[in-house]
């Protein structure tokens, strides 16, 4: 067929190098991007094929979003814009390690599995982070996407969420909104400055917010989506990509993993601050005390602060809702005895992976989920959606009524997609707001327990297997009981390990009573992993 001839001629401007095997990890592909144009060519491939199965626009996003600046990746955008489904991430692992004479073998065992007819129109959206590396290897996406006949449209620079809600706005014929910038900032905007002009008396302070841009594709979103926000929140950018080097000393994962504020950001005593990741699909929260004490907010604490809103506003409401929150293995132990024991909220705790914390969301009226690193979002069943919205159309009393427009603001606001920076502040920044709450008295809600997390290289992580939502190790033997002992030494102790589906390390989590107890348990767990998995290099350093 002519389709598997200019598969194969394309292929050739984008060869894979002999012996590569790249797995799919957490969120898709990632790696230095020298390695990786193949991948991208291929991955424009599978995202034609699936768009001519599900018979609908697929997304692919070039981004690696919290690595550094040499790495990069690919995330697949399935039709309602959430992560592709498990079963095509097989797919995608073999398309990518096919070796090049493989290659028209390994693309029609995946036609003829899915019973994919070819002659079918296919739709690909394609988005790029700011990496030097994503110009080129989004071109190889759209070079996979025309070598199958495939209809492309490129978005270039914009967030992953923004790649995300534009597959789920066109699959739904604009129900979702408009397909294209400008209709996702109006969306936002219009929800997050009714929600908020209510609200009276509010000063220049307690509108205003400091911006950890990651020097990446957050920053340049922000500065566009500035104009349309202003009455409500002022921003003041730091790290806005025209100086500094993506994600290095600054955006959410090192705020979140260092504890401390980014490098090169002006904060005052108390002011509210944020960090966006490198391509704007999470965010925390932090500030300083007058004993220049760091307070870090992190996603546990932002899916408190938004479960405890939607939780008041359904009693307003008077809606009988099932909320639920989901989190994972990496949730600090005072979240989750918070949102049990004294919010009563039903908690769900999942492997790591936005895909999987989304799943287990769908299954209630109203899931919120977050990873502690700060990525997530709130679900709406459409039953959920329908019961706010007749409220908001009928007549009936002012208090209920009003407390279902605000649910209704809430829902426009959210990304419902997948975690989004941008749309995540800008429904904290309302709450705030709407409950005249400074950020020390979110912080205070509940007192997080001191936590440490460490990276362990070891020569091959896949010799960890783990269980129990990653909380606890099958192998190698030895690995778990050494664990537990670890953790009888603390009080109030925690801790698990699990290979990184992103980076080509280990990570170590451990939480107990003091933070010295916590440094301290990390410390051991990670030499215990060095030795019983593997560990490359220097034994890990203590911690001081
Ligand atoms: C991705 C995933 C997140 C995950 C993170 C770290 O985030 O989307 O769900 O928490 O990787 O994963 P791991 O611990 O396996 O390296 P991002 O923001 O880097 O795309």
């Amino acid at each position: 067929m002519a389709q598997f001839q200019e598969v194969t001629q394309k292929s050739m401007q984008h060869p894979k190098p002999k012996g590569l095997d790249l797995q799919y990890g957490t969120a898709g592909f990632r790696d230095n991007a020298q390695h990786l144009d193949h991948i991208m060519f291929r991955m424009g491939l599978l995202a034609t094929l699936r768009s001519k199965k599900t018979k609908a626009t697929i997304g692919v996003m070039v981004t690696a979003s919290h690595n550094p600046e040499e790495d990069n990746g690919v995330k697949l955008i399935d039709p309602m814009g959430e992560m592709v489904t498990p079963a095509w991430e097989v797919y995608a692992t073999q398309l990518a390690n096919a070796e090049e004479e493989d290659l028209l073998t390994a693309l029609k065992d995946i036609i003829e599995r899915e019973g994919i007819n070819l002659a079918e129109e296919a739709n690909v959206f394609v988005g790029k982070d700011t990496r030097s590396s994503s110009a080129s290897l989004s071109q190889a996406v759209l070079d996979g996407v025309s070598a199958l006949g495939g209809h492309s449209k490129d978005y270039g620079l914009v967030t992953t969420p923004q790649l995300h809600y534009m597959v789920c706005c066109q699959n739904t014929q604009g129900r979702y909104g408009e397909a294209t910038v400008e209709g996702y900032y109006n969306k936002l905007s219009q929800a997050f400055l009714q929600l908020t002009s209510d609200v009276p008396n509010r000063t220049d302070d307690q509108k205003h917010l400091v911006v950890d841009g990651a020097n990446g594709i957050g920053a340049l979103k922000i500065r566009e989506m500035e104009g349309h926000i202003k009455k409500g929140l002022q921003i003041s950018l730091f790290n806005d990509g025209t100086g500094g080097k993506l994600n290095y000393q600054c955006g959410a994962d090192f705020v979140k993993v260092q504890q401390k504020a980014p490098a090169d950001i002006k904060m005052n005593v108390g002011e509210r601050c944020c960090s966006f990741d490198g391509d704007a699909d999470r965010i925390v929260y932090y500030y300083s005390d007058t004993e220049g004490r760091f307070h870090l907010l992190d996603g546990d604490k932002i899916a408190t602060l938004i479960s405890t809103f939607l939780k008041e506003l359904l009693t307003q409401a008077g809606l009988n809702l099932k909320i639920a929150v989901v989190q994972t293995a990496y949730a600090n132990g005072s979240s989750t005895h918070y949102l049990e024991d004294t919010m009563k909220v039903i908690v769900r705790c999942t492997k790591t992976g936005v895909k999987h914390l989304h799943h287990a969301a769908q299954e209630f009226d109203i899931g919120v989920y977050f990873e502690a690193n700060g990525h997530g979002t709130v679900l709406f069943s459409k039953a959920a959606e329908e019961k706010i919205q007749q409220l908001v159309d009928s007549s009936s009393s002012d208090e209920r009524r009003s407390a279902a427009i605000l649910l209704h603001n809430t829902v426009n606001l959210i990304n419902q997609t997948v975690g989004d920076a941008i749309s995540d502040m800008l429904i904290i920044e309302a709450i705030l707001a709407i409950k005249g709450m400074t950020v020390q008295q979110w912080d205070a809600i509940y007192t997080d327990l001191p936590n440490r997390q460490l990276k362990v290289k070891v020569s091959d992580r896949r010799v960890i297997d783990t269980t129990d939502a990653e909380r606890r190790t099958v192998s190698p033997a030895g690995l778990q009981g050494a664990i537990d002992s670890l953790v009888k030494k603390y009080r109030k102790a925690r801790s698990f390990v699990r290979p990184s589906g992103t980076e080509d390390v280990v990570r170590v989590y451990a939480e107990a009573e003091t933070q010295e107890s916590a440094d301290a348990l990390a410390n051991e767990v990670s030499l215990a992993v060095y030795r019983l998995a593997g560990g490359v290099g220097d034994e890990p350093k203590l911690l001081q």
